[in-house]
């Protein structure tokens, strides 16, 4: 078929290196920008056979998150702002790996597979984020689709070139609202509904200091801002146009370091947050009158939101299940003061959104989050129904028809998609602005116990495997007893160790009553690990 031959004339531009294996990971595929090419062609194909399959527009980001400038990457999106399937995620990885003069062999068995009718229509969605490498990286990608003839969508034929990734975090729900403006004019509007009345909220309230890890999402902000008409100033740093991406600043950066981004001056105690390259994560931290550095994560978010959740269904009379999801690394005094002093329902699952996002679908208000930011909150059909039934009610008193109106309002402002730092960081000023609550008073819902995060360099990390979402390690033979044994000899700890799905390292977490024996009982457990 013409077809095939316009894939193999094309592929022989993207000619993949001998040797190189990857796999598509928690993150799709990500390592040395230098090695890519090859994959964001074929990526392409993938997405237009996707496409093709679903009878739906699929997403394509290409995006290293928060790895360094020089690493790049790419994922998939599904049509409703998800994930792709673990069985399309081996078709990524088989079509990945095929020699170069397998690859046709490789794309006919996909279509094969997965009864592709070739003459359906293709429309991928192609995105990047800042990294100097995305331009020619999406480049490849569209070049793949168009192999297929598949329709790339976007503006200057066909290539959305300085819309954001991000975007693709719209392409579900709010498909209608699928333009950059789209997206300000939804989350700015429900941020201003939340606000407007807020006795409470002092001007000092109104100020947020913002590292925007010189990513996407600082370019974002800068746009937006005008529709925040000054309900939210916003003192922009590390905007892109100086600094370097993720370097010595961005949420990963913080929440590892435990220190504020380099060069920023914060006053002390004053609200400052930290998103990603990608814009997907974001971390809260403020510096008190001594220089202390304080970080509120993702388990801090997830407990400000689910408590003022919790709060509002309470006030409305709604009877809805709320839980909050969380991963093996969430703080154990987060779950402690979720469960039993707000007798919220907590689930653990394994690291990496996708798993998340599934337990989160399995309440009527799932608000998940991992400890490195990563997060929202999931209505579902139901619960969005009586809510809005409640909204427009006519007969009820006013106490529950004003809780009615600001959950329709809080639903607005969250991208219910997939973990957005720009939504989830209206959410929470939101929040605090409603609550008239300051970072410091926010901070000491609960306290923190002090924790130790390491990784460790194994020949082989595969050896590891993990059960009870990856709390015990079930191989090699003798390692969870070992750190039994070591956890045993410290107060109030708790570690465990898993692969990494992004790097080959292994992870050990620990957590403990001081910070010194957090770091010796990570360290004591890195060595059981050798
Ligand atoms: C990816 C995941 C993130 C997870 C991290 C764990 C997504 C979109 N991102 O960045 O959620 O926390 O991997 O990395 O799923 P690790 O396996 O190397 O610890
Ligand atoms: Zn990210």
């Amino acid at each position: 078929m013409a077809q095939f031959q316009e894939v193999l004339k094309q592929s022989a531009l993207h000619p993949k290196p001998a040797g190189l294996v990857l796999q598509y990971g928690t993150s799709g595929f990500r390592t040395n920008a230098k090695q890519l090419d090859h994959i964001m062609f074929r990526m392409g194909l993938l997405a237009t056979l996707r496409s093709k399959k679903t009878k739906a527009t699929i997403g394509v980001m290409v995006t290293a998150s928060h790895n360094p400038e020089e690493d790049n990457g790419v994922k998939l999106i599904d049509p409703m702002g998800e994930m792709v399937t673990q069985d399309w995620e081996e078709h990524a990885t088989q079509l990945a790996n095929a020699d170069q003069e397998d690859l046709l062999t490789a794309l006919k068995n996909i279509i094969e597979k997965e009864a592709i009718n070739m003459s359906q229509e293709a429309n991928v969605f192609v995105g990047k984020d800042t990294r100097s490498s995305s331009a020619s990286l999406s480049q490849a990608v569209l070049d793949g689709v168009s192999a297929l003839g598949g329709h790339s969508k976007g503006k200057r034929s066909g290539y959305l070139k300085d819309i954001p990734y991000m975007l693709c975090n719209v392409l579900g729900p709010y498909y209608g609202l699928a333009t950059v403006e789209g997206y300000y004019t939804k989350f700015c509007q429900a941020f201003i509904q939340l606000t407007k009345n807020t006795s409470n909220r002092t001007d000092d309230q109104k100020h947020l200091c913002l590292d925007g890890a010189n990513g996407i999402g600082a370019l974002k902000v800068r746009e937006m801002e005008s529709h925040l008409k000054k309900e939210l100033q916003i003192s922009l740093n590390n905007d892109g146009s100086k600094g370097r991406l993720n370097h010595q600043c961005g949420a990963d950066y913080v929440k590892v370091q435990q220190k504020p981004p380099t060069g920023i001056k914060i006053n002390p105690g004053e609200r400052c947050c930290s998103f990603d390259g990608d814009a997907d994560r974001i971390v809260y931290y403020y510096t008190d009158s001594e220089g202390t550095f304080h970080l509120l994560d993702g388990d801090k978010m997830a407990t400000l939101i689910s408590t003022f959740l919790k709060e509002l269904l309470t006030q409305a009379g709604l009877d809805l299940k709320i839980a909050v999801v969380q991963t093996a690394y969430a703080n154990g005094s987060s779950t402690h003061y979720l469960e039993n002093t707000m007798k919220v329902l907590v689930r653990c699952t394994k690291t990496g959104v996708k798993h998340l996002h599934h337990v989160a679908q399995e309440f009527d208000v799932g608000v998940y989050f991992e400890a490195n930011g990563h997060g929202t909150v999931l209505f579902s059909k139901a619960a969005e129904e009586k809510i809005q039934q409640l909204a427009e009610d006519t007969n009820v008193n006013d106490k529950r028809k004003k809780a009615a109106l600001l959950l329709r309002n809080t639903i607005n402002v969250i991208n219910q998609t997939v973990g957005d730092a720009i939504s989830d960081m209206l959410l929470i000023e939101a929040i605090l602005a409603i609550k008239g609550m300051t970072i410091q008073q926010w901070d000491t819902i609960y306290t923190d116990l002090p924790n130790r995060q390491l990784k460790v360099k194994v020949a082989d990390r595969r050896v590891i495997d993990t059960t009870d979402a990856e709390r015990r390690a079930v191989t090699p033979a003798g390692l969870q007893e070992a750190i039994d044994n070591l956890v045993k000899k410290y107060r109030q700890a708790r570690s465990f160790v898993r692969p990494s799905g992004t790097e080959d390292v292994v992870r050990v977490y620990a957590e403990a009553d001081t910070q010194e024996s957090a770091d010796a009982l990570a360290h004591e457990v890195s060595l059981a690990v050798y």
